[in-house]
């Protein structure tokens, strides 16, 4: 089917008149649908990798609800929230002949997104924008479905991991032994902290899961935040998980990929400033375990991510979408930087 073709099955209320390709998503593809009379997108559309979120309705379902939540609590909900399209069927999703799945959001308008942090203002408005998501969703009582399983339990990630190593699918381990061993040092430590919330130590809440500084819009003209958005990781976790995914784009003075190591260290500026707004907005709701483990909470995402790229890479680039044959590789290595001098700075 086409793109024409699939977006005919949404209940739209504008005539869509182009489709087209938005940003490099690592996991989704993303089209902007243009309608007539206005230049401005009206409709997002994204294929949803099914891979990597086998359930896509409950994925949908999740964003829906939790969206409507949000959207009786802000004042402007065309712009400070997620509004799903169904389809003229009432769905959430469309599952084309293909069998790939389909969802439609209306687009924000006069909004823009940053890769990297260039001032102090900007992280803390981006530490109160969670703060902010944190708030507004403190009251869903209702289960979030896990859409992926163990997302940042490093327990489970271990797991695969180990089994990953031991298959060695692209021949690849011989020659990422100093990597390999950045990770395994570390593994204690980080399992330590994943126990604590396993022992129930961090509360359990509604959490985001892929809170990098890309997935927060701003308002285009006077640059205030206006909401989270990309809600497909959503589930019931520790918001440590939040704070630290955040923590490891906002204080990053380089690219995710960096290849240029020089360029990646964490900004303790901005990491005041980041933390500094969450704080002004959460503080009074966190427990003093929480506050104590946010230098930490980075450093547990950021080492994560090392793994997750360089696993990956061991796997043979099976999960994220790269654009060059090193691309996971060097993914690693920009976030291990990024980790040490996080452990230089925090510890
Ligand atoms: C992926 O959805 P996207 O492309 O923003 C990934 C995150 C990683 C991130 C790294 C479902 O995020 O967990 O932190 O890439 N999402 C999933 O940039 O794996
Ligand atoms: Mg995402």
């Amino acid at each position: 089917m086409t793109k024409e073709e699939i977006i005919a099955q949404f209940a739209l209320d504008k005539k869509p008149r182009e489709i087209r390709q938005m940003g490099e998503g690592f996991i989704n593809d993303t089209f902007l649908v243009l309608v007539e009379g206005q230049d401005e997108p009206e409709y997002l559309l994204q294929r949803k990798n099914h891979i990597v979120f086998p359930n896509v309705p409950a994925m949908m379902d999740n964003i829906d609800k939790v969206s409507r939540h949000i959207a009786k609590k802000v004042s402007d909900p065309l712009r400070e929230c997620m509004n799903v399209i169904p389809t003229r069927d009432g769905a959430l999703y469309f599952k084309d002949d293909q069998g790939l799945y389909w969802a439609v959001c209306l687009f924000i308008k006069n909004s823009t997104t940053f890769d990297r942090a260039d001032s102090p203002e900007l992280a803390r408005m981006g530490g109160e924008g969670l703060a902010t998501f944190h708030r507004l969703v403190s009251d869903y009582t209702e289960p979030v479905t896990a859409i992926i399983e163990g997302f940042h339990n490093i327990r489970w990630r271990f797991q695969q991991w180990d089994e990953s190593l031991r298959r060695d699918a692209a021949g690849r381990v011989k020659d990422v032994q100093e990597e390999i061993g950045w990770i395994e040092s570390r593994r204690s430590e980080m399992l330590a902290f994943w126990e604590k919330y396993e022992k129930g130590e961090f509360p359990v809440r509604v959490t985001h899961n892929d809170t990098k500084i890309s997935n927060f819009l701003f308002d285009k003209t006077d640059g205030h935040q206006l909401c989270a958005i990309d809600l497909d990781t959503m589930m019931n976790l520790t918001l440590l998980c939040d704070i630290g995914d955040a923590l490891r784009s906002y204080t990053n003075t380089g690219a995710e990929d960096d290849p240029d190591l020089s360029k990646v260290e964490m900004s303790r500026e901005m990491y005041d400033a980041y933390v500094g707004g969450y704080l002004s907005i959460m503080g009074e709701y966190l427990t003093p375990e929480e506050k104590k483990y946010i230098p930490f909470s980075g450093m547990y995402i950021t080492y994560e991510q090392v793994l997750r790229f360089l696993m990956d890479y061991i796997d043979g680039d099976k999960y994220y979408k790269i654009k060059y044959p090193e691309h996971n590789l060097v993914r690693t290595r920009a976030q291990y930087k990024l980790l040490t001098s996080m452990e230089r700075q925090l510890k």
